[in-house]
């Protein structure tokens, strides 16, 4: 049975971790199915947006538990593991993670390499890595420090507790909580409306809210212009704005 379910819908992909029984534990199997998936759909330039999910009852706990337990430390370095995330971080098509229930540890860091986070009223957001003896290590301690702050950050990292999804919303870590059976209808629509924009421009956009965290300000509000005026070049501006001036809606073609 896979354990990636990948689903096409029109201009969106929806993409189903499927290891319930675990919980949806990140093994090396899962996270090697999923990450050459998201790469292929990523390939697909009809593919506009990708939703990112799991089950009702779990997101993902985390790493696979057992694994860890068995890896050596030099095994982890020259499987290159951990560096899965970072390819996640950097694909160019938009990703929807749709959260319901337990988001923890490597599955916490994995909705947090998404772009956003819709939660169910039911997520519980944790990094407990600690209690295992170990640290957050595939981007907790610095994506979780950019998104909620210091305070918050080393509270969840260091005592181990989970937010709420209310708390997540409050924080900055969740861009929307809906009712539990919601998710992810929910994060399928956000991502059709992301879908339906201009795919040049969107691109650029999510690289440049992305650069906000690497450089400073001058830098990148410098590199902003630049992407600004490569969006302006664009097939889809000139059909984008002569739509609105022609009262019509645009036919993007992400060009
Ligand atoms: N790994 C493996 N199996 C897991 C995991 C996990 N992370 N989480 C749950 N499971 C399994 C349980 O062992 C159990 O299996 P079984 O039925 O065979 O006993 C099944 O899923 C259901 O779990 P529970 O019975 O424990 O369900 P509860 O509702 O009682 O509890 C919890 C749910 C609170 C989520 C609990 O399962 C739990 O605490 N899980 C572990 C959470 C955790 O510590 N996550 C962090 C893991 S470490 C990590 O993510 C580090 C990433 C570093 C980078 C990656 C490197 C490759």
């Amino acid at each position: 049975m896979s354990l990636v379910l990948v689903e096409r819908d029109g201009s969106i992909a929806v993409v189903l971790l499927n290891r319930p029984k675990q919980l949806n534990a990140l093994s090396d199997e899962l996270m090697d199915e999923l990450v050459t998936a998201l790469q292929e759909l990523d390939r697909d330039a009809e593919v506009r947006c990708i939703v990112l999910g799991g089950s009702e009852r779990a997101f993902a706990a985390g790493a696979d538990i057992g694994e860890l337990a068995s890896a050596s430390a030099i095994e982890l370095l020259y499987q290159r593991r951990v560096e899965r995330w970072d390819v996640i971080r950097g694909l160019w098509t938009p990703l929807v993670a749709a959260v319901s229930g337990f988001c923890l540890g490597g599955g916490c860091e994995l909705a947090m390499s998404c772009d956003l986070i819709v939660a169910s009223e039911t997520a519980r957001f944790g990094q407990p890595e600690t209690g295992l003896g170990i640290i957050p290590g595939a981007g907790g301690t610095q994506l979780l420090v950019r998104a909620v702050g210091k305070a918050l950050a080393m509270d969840v990292i260091l005592s181990g507790r989970m937010l709420t999804a209310r708390e997540a919303l409050r924080a900055g870590l969740v861009a929307r909580v809906v009712a539990r059976e919601a998710w992810l209808e929910e994060a399928k629509r956000v991502a059709r409306d992301i879908a339906s924009k201009g795919p040049v421009g969107t691109r650029l956009a999510k690289e440049s809210v992305d650069r906000a965290f690497e450089v400073p300000l001058h830098a990148g509000l410098e590199a902003e212009r630049r992407a600004l005026y490569l969006s302006l070049a664009s097939e889809d501006a000139k059909e984008g704005l002569t739509a609105f001036v022609e009262k019509r809606k645009p036919e993007f073609r992400g060009r």
